[in-house]
C-alpha cells in the first residue's frame, strides 16, 4: 500500500520479530470491514447484535483480567530517569526493548499481523500527526477504525516522510504477569503485548495522543490534554467553547454532550470531544482545540435517556459494546442504570448465564461503547475544523465527597495551574485497582502525563505566558455528598446552570465572591430555578470549610514534596499564598 521506505524498513523489522503468518493492510474501505467483521464473528471474538435494533453492533467480551487500564504496568522509557518523572514507572529504553524483544519473540506464529495506518486529527488540518500500529487483534482493527481516521489517504499524507508513531501491540496470552504497555517517547515508539483492553491497546488514545503527543507538545510549544471540548450556544446563537478536564470516569462524556433542563431550553451544547484534546496558540492569540479523535470509547454504565441520551442515541448503529450484558431476549445489550427494568435474563460480561437475581453487576463497571463521533446528534459543525475552536474557558474537576465547592474560578492563570495542580478525585474503575480511593491527579493527567509532571507544571505555566488571551480557568465538582451519602448537586443536564455562570465569568457579567480558594458564586448567582435543591443545599455547595482546606493543603505539599527542586517556584508560591489566605 505504500513504498515509504522508513515504513516498509520497520514493518520488515517487526515481521522479523514477532513472525506473523501473514500481513494485512488495513485501507479503510467497508468491503474490508465487512470481511473482518465476519471474520470477528465466526471466530467468536465478537458477537452479532440484533441488527434490526441495532444494525453494524457487536459485542465483545475481554478476558476477566484484563478489563482496564493498568497504571502500573505503564511505562515512559527514557534514556534519563528524571525525564519520566517521580509519577511515571520508568525503565531505560535499552533494558526495556530487550525484555520486551523477548515476549514478542514469534508471538504471532499462526497469526495475522494487521497494520493500521492512522491519523489523529482530520484530515488537511495542520496539527495532525500519524500513527501506524500493528496488531494481531480483529477487535483492535475494527475499534481504530472507529476511534480514529484509518486507510490509503493517511499513508498518502504521510508520504515519504518518516515522522509517524510506531506502535506494535500483541494480544499474546493475555498474561497478566507479563503485560506492559510501554513507551519510547525519544522515538516515537509504543510496544505493549498481553492485553486485549481498551486504553491498553488502541494505541492512537491514550498512548499516543495524551503520553506521547504530552512529549512531543513540550517540546513543540502545544499542549496535549486529557479534556473534552464543548460548545455552549446561548439562546442568542452565539457559541462558547469550553475545555474541561475530569479524571477517568469523572463526567467528560457526560458533560460533552449536556441536554439542558426544560428551563434553559434556549441553550444548546454542541460537542468537540469527549476525551482528548490538542492545545495550542492561535493567531488571533487565544488557545484552540481540536479533538484528535473520530470517536467515542465511552463508559457505558450510568448511561440512560435520563443522564445522556445523545451518547445512547451515537450508540444506535455500528458500535461495539465491550463487557456489557447481552440481552438475551432480542440480542440487544444492558447496563446498570440503563432505563427501565432490567432484562429478565442475559449473559455477563464474565459469560455466564445472568438474572437480576444473580447478585453480581451484569455490565462490568468499566465496560465501554465505541462509537462513531459523527453519529452524536449534538456533534459540533466545528468537530473536524482544521484549527480547532477557541477556548474561553477551562475547567478541571474531579469526584470530591467533600472539600471541593460545586465551582470556583482561579484568581489568574498561574493560579489556575495550581488548581489543575492540587486537583484530587476518588479513583474509578476505568483503572485496574481500589475504586474510590482519592488520589492526586493533577490536571486529571497522572495516567497520561508521558514527561516528568514537575516539567508539565512549568510548561503550563510558560503557556499562560505566551498567550495573549487566555481562557479563565475555573474547577467543579458535581460529586459532593450529603450526611447520607447522596449527591447534592443533581448534575448531568443541570451543569449547564453552573457552566453559564462560568460563561458569564469570562464576559464579566456574573457576580463573585473572593474566598481563599478562588472565586465562588453567591448562590443567588446560579440559576435554580425548577430545581429541587433548597437554598441550604446550594449554600452548602458553594461552602469552603477552612479546616478541611487546611488538611488539604498539607496533602498537597506531601504530593508535590515528591518533585523535589524540579517543582516550579510558581507552584511553591501560589502553596504558600493559599495557606496564609487560609490562615
Ligand atoms: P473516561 O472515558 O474514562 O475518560 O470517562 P469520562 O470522564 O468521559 O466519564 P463519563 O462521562 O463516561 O462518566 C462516568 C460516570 O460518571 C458515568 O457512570 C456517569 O453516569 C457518571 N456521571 C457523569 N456525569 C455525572 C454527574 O454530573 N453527576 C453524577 N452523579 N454522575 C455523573
Ligand atoms: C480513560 O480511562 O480515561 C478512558 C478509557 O478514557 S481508556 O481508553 O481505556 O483509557
Ligand atoms: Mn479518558
Amino acid at each position: 500500500m505504500t513504498n515509504n521506505k522508513a515504513v516498509l524498513s520497520w514493518l520488515e523489522e517487526m515481521k522479523a520479530l514477532t513472525t506473523p503468518d501473514n500481513v494485512v493492510w488495513i485501507d479503510g474501505t467497508q468491503e474490508q470491514i465487512d470481511k473482518l467483521r465476519a471474520e470477528a464473528v465466526a471466530e467468536g471474538e465478537l458477537f452479532k447484535l440484533n441488527q434490526e435494533k441495532l444494525p453494524g453492533c457487536y459485542l465483545h467480551r475481554t478476558a476477566e483480567n484484563d478489563v482496564a487500564r493498568v497504571e502500573d504496568r505503564t511505562f515512559i522509557c527514557t534514556t534519563k530517569k528524571e525525564d519520566a518523572g517521580p509519577t511515571n514507572n520508568w525503565e531505560a529504553p535499552d533494558v526495556m526493548y530487550a525484555k520486551l524483544r523477548k515476549l514478542f519473540d514469534g508471538c504471532m506464529k499462526g497469526r495475522t499481523m494487521y497494520v493500521i495506518p492512522y491519523m489523529m486529527g482530520s484530515y488537511g488540518s495542520p496539527f495532525s500527526k500519524i500513527g501506524i500500529e500493528l496488531t494481531d487483534s480483529r477487535y483492535v482493527v475494527l475499534n481504530m477504525l472507529i476511534m480514529t481516521r484509518v486507510g490509503t489517504k493517511v499513508l498518502e499524507e504521510l508520504g515519504d516522510s518518516d515522522d509517524f508513531v510506531k506502535c506494535l501491540h500483541a494480544k499474546k496470552d493475555i498474561d497478566a504477569e507479563n503485560r506492559y504497555i510501554c513507551h519510547f517517547p525519544e522515538d516515537n515508539t509504543i510496544w505493549t503485548i498481553n492485553s486485549g483492553y481498551g486504553g491498553n491497546v488502541l494505541l492512537g488514545k491514550k498512548c499516543f495522543a495524551l503520553r506521547i503527543a504530552s512529549h512531543m507538545g513540550h517540546k513543540e510549544g502545544w499542549m496535549a490534554e486529557h479534556m473534552l471540548i464543548l460548545g455552549l450556544e446561548n439562546p442568542e446563537g452565539e457559541v462558547k467553547y469550553i475545555a474541561a478536564a475530569f479524571p477517568s470516569a469523572c463526567g467528560k462524556t457526560n458533560l460533552a454532550m449536556l441536554i439542558p433542563p426544560e428551563m434553559l431550553k434556549g441553550y444548546k451544547v454542541w460537542t468537540v470531544g469527549d476525551d482528548i484534546a490538542w492545545l495550542r496558540i492561535g493567531k488571533d492569540g487565544r488557545l484552540w482545540a481540536v479533538n484528535p479523535e473520530a470517536g467515542f470509547f465511552g463508559v457505558a454504565p450510568g448511561t440512560s435517556t435520563k443522564t445522556n441520551p445523545n451518547a445512547l442515541k451515537t450508540t444506535m448503529k455500528d458500535t461495539i459494546f465491550t463487557n456489557v450484558l447481552l440481552n438475551t431476549a432480542d440480542n440487544t445489550v444492558w447496563w446498570e442504570g440503563l432505563d427501565g427494568e432490567p432484562p429478565k435474563e442475559g449473559i455477563d460480561w464474565k459469560g455466564n448465564p445472568w438474572t437480576p437475581e444473580s447478585g453480581v453487576k451484569g455490565a462490568h463497571p468499566n465496560s465501554r461503547f465505541t462509537a462513531p463521533a459523527k453519529q452524536c446528534p449534538c456533534i459540533s459543525s466545528e468537530f473536524e475544523a482544521p484549527e480547532g475552536v477557541p477556548i474561553s474557558a477551562i475547567v478541571f474537576g474531579g469526584r470530591r465527597a467533600k472539600t471541593a465547592p460545586l465551582v470556583y474560578e482561579a484568581f489568574d492563570w498561574q493560579h489556575g495551574v495550581f488548581v489543575g495542580a492540587t486537583m484530587a478525585s476518588e479513583t474509578t474503575a476505568a483503572a485496574a485497582g481500589a475504586v474510590g480511593v482519592v488520589r492526586r491527579d493533577p490536571m486529571a493527567m497522572i495516567p497520561f502525563c508521558g514527561y516528568n509532571m514537575a516539567d508539565y507544571f512549568a510548561h503550563w505555566l510558560e503557556m499562560g505566558k505566551k498567550i495573549p488571551n487566555p481562557p479563565k480557568i475555573f474547577h467543579v465538582n458535581w460529586f459532593r455528598l450529603d450526611e447520607n451519602g447522596k449527591f447534592m448537586w443533581p448534575g448531568f443536564g443541570d451543569n449547564l446552570r453552573v457552566l453559564n455562570w462560568i460563561l458569564d465569568r469570562c464576559e464579566g457579567k456574573a457576580d463573585a465572591k473572593e474566598t481563599a480558594i478562588g472565586y465562588l458564586p453567591e448562590a443567588k448567582d446560579i440559576n435554580i430555578e425548577g430545581l429541587d435543591i433548597s437554598a441550604e443545599t446550594l449554600e452548602k455547595l458553594l461552602s469552603v470549610d477552612k479546616s478541611v482546606w487546611k488538611e488539604e493543603v498539607e496533602g498537597q505539599k506531601e504530593f508535590f514534596a515528591k518533585f523535589g527542586d524540579r517543582l516550579p517556584k510558581e507552584i511553591k508560591d501560589e502553596i504558600e499564598k493559599l495557606s496564609a489566605r487560609l490562615a
